[in-house]
């Protein structure tokens, strides 16, 4: 029994342990089959020489926009998939959106697949935007879907037309408690939105700037500690998306200090941006329509300072990028909200792309030095291992460990990245013609890209390698709890009182 491939003499980092110097990988059809040294080779093995550099799991992005409806000028599957593995995610978990005025969610799906079907550079799976959920696509349809592999589903409480109610937020979350789907829930107060929104623009604020002062931070918190609620009430298990605020933030890591089951994510731009980039430049003022995205970037380095801590202390499960492309430069894209020489940040495409930059610029500030901002480890959590398991890829993706998808990130031993890496538009792959870090130094880069056992990605010998059909849909079982558990009291109630009515 023969290799395909070995990877030698490198450094593997998984999300408990950083392994010695020198432990190989033996990868046989696809899959991690060993670890261990002096693996034997055959004339036919291929060897990967790692020289010293720390190897990651594959990069699992568990939030991604590609091909939507609502960004019809961003990434399609073809850009936005080779853009991920030019930075070492080789899997992708994105959306197929319900309209509302669908009482079906079936053709949705089906639709979202045909976008993705043979243009996929990396694996891939959905999760579901819930915008109309009826009782027979509660009761009916999520246990097919289900069973077909689709097992969370993404529910907003700001976007008219995404947004849902009270009472439908507790349906859906006590369908998903009991049918084991994962709910990620976007978290902004919509009328504190709409309501700032109509005044700035009756008194003439609309350039991009506006959008960051139209949802401040107590919109953010006001709807998170009420989904927490809502969660608590039914014993259900949520992740809140892209979280940007302290005020936010501590809500989360109170309910996780109470043992429930609330998770929560954070993504590069509130690692990194703040609203002054809303301002755009001297040159092109609209400049700042690049940063629109919501919950927007925040006014203050502090802001950058707690998110920084909500990854290192493990409030955070998840990094991922939400990767929401619009081209700047066009009618249909950014520009939208420039009409007539005005500009009116209301109606700019929401998002920045970063699927591509996510590992690199986290991987920059992980390490084992005194002044590194988390562990190795930490970042395997964040950016693999737990987006792996909270959402139902538990086994075949997240970890270098016997069974699992021999999916890696080969990085540059320090010697050879001694300058780093300057971010810059001309080197991505995504679709858009801009990215938010243009100019921002990184330390590291991939050097190899591995799905399922083939190098996709080498930076210095053709740089993408994969194919667009290589990447396969991900039949997805059902999420696991990472932080905290199901059936904790809730605050105030006797012991078992929702035994009453639930
Ligand atoms: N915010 C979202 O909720 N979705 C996509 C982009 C964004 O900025
Ligand atoms: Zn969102
Ligand atoms: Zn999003």
């Amino acid at each position: 029994m023969g290799f395909d491939l070995i990877v030698t003499n490198g450094i593997i980092v998984t999300a408990s342990d950083v392994l010695s110097h020198g432990i190989e990988i033996g990868i046989k059809d696809g899959k991690i089959s060993c670890l261990g040294t002096c693996l034997p080779r055959e004339s036919s093995t291929e060897i990967i020489d790692a020289k010293g550099a720390y190897i990651t799991p594959g990069g699992v992005d568990s939030h991604v926009h590609f091909a939507q409806d609502n960004s019809p000028t961003g990434d399609n599957w073809e850009t936005g998939s080779r853009s991920a593995i030019g930075g070492g995610t080789t899997t992708v978990l994105a959306f197929a959106s319900q309209r509302k005025t669908e009482d079906s969610v079936l053709p949705c799906v089906e639709e979202y697949h045909k976008r993705a079907k043979d243009q996929s550079y990396c694996d891939y799976g959905f999760h579901l935007i819930l915008t109309n959920p009826t009782p027979s696509i509660m009761e009916a349809e999520m246990p097919l879907l289900i069973s077909q592999g689709i097992t969370s589903v993404k529910l907003y409480m700001t976007y008219e037309p995404l947004k849902l109610g009270d009472s439908q937020l507790l349906n859906v979350l006590m369908s998903a408690r009991a049918l084991g789907f994962t709910t990620m829930v976007h978290a902004e107060n919509s009328d504190i939105i709409s309501l700032i929104t109509d005044r700035l623009e009756a008194a003439g604020h609309t350039d991009p700037f506006f959008h960051a002062i139209s949802r401040p931070q107590i919109a953010e918190n006001e709807a998170t500690y009420r989904i927490i609620s809502l969660a608590e009430l039914t014993d259900t298990p949520i992740l809140i998306v892209h979280m940007s605020s302290e005020i936010a933030m501590k809500h989360v890591r109170k309910a996780q200090t109470r043992m429930l089951p609330i998770h929560a994510e954070t993504c590069p731009q509130y690692l990194f941006l703040l609203s002054e980039r809303l301002k755009g430049t001297h040159k092109d003022k609209f400049e700042g329509a690049k940063c629109v995205c919501s919950p927007p970037l925040r006014h203050d380095p502090k802001d950058l300072e707690a998110m920084w801590r909500g990854i290192a202390n493990g409030t955070f499960t998840t990094f991922s990028s939400d990767h929401a492309p619009s081209t700047y430069d066009h009618a249909g894209g950014k520009k939208l909200g420039m009409k007539d020489g005005v500009m009116r940040y209301r109606n700019i495409p929401n998002g920045v792309p970063g699927v591509e930059t996510r590992l690199p610029l986290l991987f920059s500030f992980a390490g084992r030095e005194k002044d590194s901002k988390l562990s190795l480890q930490r970042f395997v959590q964040l950016t693999s291992s737990d987006p792996a398991k909270l959402y139902g890829l538990e086994g075949t993706k997240g970890s270098i460990a016997p069974g699992y998808d021999a999916d890696l990130v080969i990085w540059y031993p320090e010697t050879e990245m001694k300058e780093g890496v300057v971010i810059e538009q001309k080197n991505l792959h995504h679709g858009v013609d801009y990215t938010p870090y243009e100019g921002m130094t990184v330390k590291n880069w991939p050097r190899f890209t591995i799905l399922r056992g083939k190098t996709v990605w080498d930076r210095e010998n053709g740089g993408i390698m994969g194919k667009m059909n290589a990447g396969k849909f991900l039949q997805r079982g059902k999420g696991r709890i990472v932080a905290g558990k199901t059936g904790q009291e809730v605050n105030g109630m006797l012991t078992g009182e929702r035994n009453y009515w639930y």
